[in-house]
């Protein structure tokens, strides 16, 4: 049964349990898979957490559809809505969580493989993350391109033009000017097609934080760890797919992120480390 090698790898699987199996036993190889919730304390609101999340907070746009703010064919007739959401959220504002520096530190400590990330807020780079130990699954600002033409912006151009409520159009045609981020009815980067298989290959611990796990195929990278890879899932909410009852792998911790970070970095003694980290920036 794939479970058990799982299960006779860590006999309890309470947050505690996982605890403690990584304080006396250590892991050596760790991917982790982020969503909108490891920075909803850095003052970025997610998607889905009912009342403070962006869908319920769209009203001032008159959009069709809440998610239309990030449909292609939605934008093309109409960019305006996005790019007034992208004055409001613009990377730079913000300041990276706990969770960001955490993940700073495990890659410090060579146990980081690979960080796969939904956000579009820059926080992991700003935190410090190597943009080769990421994969930034729906893209970023920090490149941009015309839509019609395929003409590539650099970030301050694109700034300026936010900031100056101005819809961004090509130099060279005149097409709308996009940012790198994926919308619905786009491909993802080459990078989530190409790093998975590698990353999750002995890979010992899975740490998933802050997602709904609601965006394929974002959400189907939980499946791509071997069935002796401990799957730890950290969220203010449970998730009816991750953790069945009679799983021998998956730890749940339903609750806050930057706790969840806290108790880790307390169990491993690395609290100074990480106060550090966040002091120093
Ligand atoms: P989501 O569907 O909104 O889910 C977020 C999850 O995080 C929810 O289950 C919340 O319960 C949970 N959550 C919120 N705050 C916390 C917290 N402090 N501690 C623990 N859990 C928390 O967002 P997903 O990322 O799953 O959905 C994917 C979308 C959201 C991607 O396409 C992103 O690009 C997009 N998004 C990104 C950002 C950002 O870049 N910061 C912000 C909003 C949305």
């Amino acid at each position: 049964h794939p479970d058990q090698s799982a299960s006779k790898v860590i006999p309890d699987l309470s947050f505690d349990g996982f605890l403690s199996h990584w304080k006396s036993n250590g892991f050596k190889k760790i991917v982790t898979m982020v969503g909108a919730g490891i920075s909803t304390s850095a003052g970025i609101p997610d998607f889905r957490t009912p009342g403070s999340g962006l869908y319920d907070n769209l009203q001032k746009y008159n959009l069709p559809h809440p998610t239309d703010i990030f449909e292609l064919d939605y934008f093309i007739e109409n960019p305006k809505p996005f790019y007034a959401l992208a004055k409001e959220l613009y990377p730079g504002n913000f300041r990276p969580t706990p969770v960001h520096y955490f993940i700073r530190l495990l890659n410090e400590k060579n146990l980081l493989v690979r960080h796969y990330t939904q956000n579009i807020d820059s926080l992991e780079r700003l935190a410090g993350l190597p943009e080769e130990k990421m994969v930034e699954a729906h893209g970023t600002f920090h490149t941009n391109h015309c839509l019609e033409c395929g003409l590539e912006f650099s970030k301050e151009w694109m700034k300026e033009k936010i900031f100056s409520d101005t819809i961004p159009l090509c130099d060279a045609c005149n097409g709308i000017v996009k940012p790198d981020i994926v919308f619905f009815g786009e491909g993802m980067p080459d990078k989530f097609y190409d790093m998975p298989a590698e990353d999750f290959k002995n890979c010992d611990l899975l740490i998933v934080m802050g997602t709904s796990l609601e965006v394929y195929p974002f959400a189907s990278l939980v499946g791509h760890a071997e069935p002796n890879c401990l799957r730890v899932l950290i969220n203010r909410t449970s998730i009816d797919k991750f953790g069945s009852p009679t799983n021998k792998r998956d730890i749940n911790f339903i609750g806050d992120c930057d706790d969840a970070v806290w108790k880790m970095a307390e169990a491993l003694g690395w609290s100074d480390e990480l106060k550090a980290l966040i002091k120093k920036e």
